[in-house]
């Protein structure tokens, strides 16, 4: 996945510095993925108590992961991160019905940031291969995504412990990335 991560993304930003944030509720799999892409090291930070940053930097672009939900007085030291964001993949545990209706909540309200209005989203319907997991068009229906208005987005789905839709979820956003940066 490494190297078919060089053949997407190495002409798309040219050298400018990039950002593409990956959220999502803790157990997601925003971890996984961000490992199974197998883009460099992966560094782990906390810059304030219980708010982790996981930062993988691929030549000029950063990959950035926290997870979403709980405190919300945490929740202005995410801002530093929204500058220079290009795109953002939003990671769903398909199978945790309980908890899509909060994933619905706090992808809407990530996405009403001023300093992410202009940024692509990639919809990541996790975890297909456990019983239960609601498809591409259920958690399409669950988080409301034709709610979305002036962006372009996608949804794929995808298991990251064999890595199976992230590479076509990846092509995805480098050709829209691509497209958009002319
Ligand atoms: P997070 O970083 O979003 O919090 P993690 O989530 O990447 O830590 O993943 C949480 C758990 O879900 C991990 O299990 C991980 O292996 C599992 N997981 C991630 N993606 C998938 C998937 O597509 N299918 C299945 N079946 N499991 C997945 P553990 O047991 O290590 O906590
Ligand atoms: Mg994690």
């Amino acid at each position: 996945m490494g190297i078919v991560f060089t053949k997407l993304f190495s002409f798309v930003f040219g050298n400018k510095e990039a950002r593409i944030l990956v959220l999502g509720l803790d157990n997601a799999g925003k971890t996984t993925i961000l490992y199974r892409l197998q883009m460099g090291e992966v560094v782990s930070t906390i810059p304030t108590i219980g708010f982790n940053v996981e930062t993988v930097q691929y030549n000029n672009i950063k990959f950035q992961v926290w997870d979403l939900g709980g405190q919300t007085s945490i929740r202005p030291y995410w801002r530093c991160y929204f500058p220079n964001t290009q795109a953002v993949i939003y990671v769903v545990d398909s199978s945790d019905t309980d908890r899509i209706g909060v994933a619905k909540e706090e992808f809407h309200s990530i996405l009403e940031e001023e300093e992410l209005k202009g940024a692509v989203v990639l919809i990541f319907a996790n975890k297909q291969d456990l019983p239960g997991a609601l498809d591409d068009a259920a958690v399409t229906e669950a988080l409301e995504l034709h709610k979305i208005k002036s962006r372009q987005w996608a949804i794929f789905k995808t298991c990251a412990v064999n890595g199976e839709g992230l590479f076509e979820g990846l092509d995805w956003l480098s050709n829209t990335l691509k497209s958009g940066s002319g």
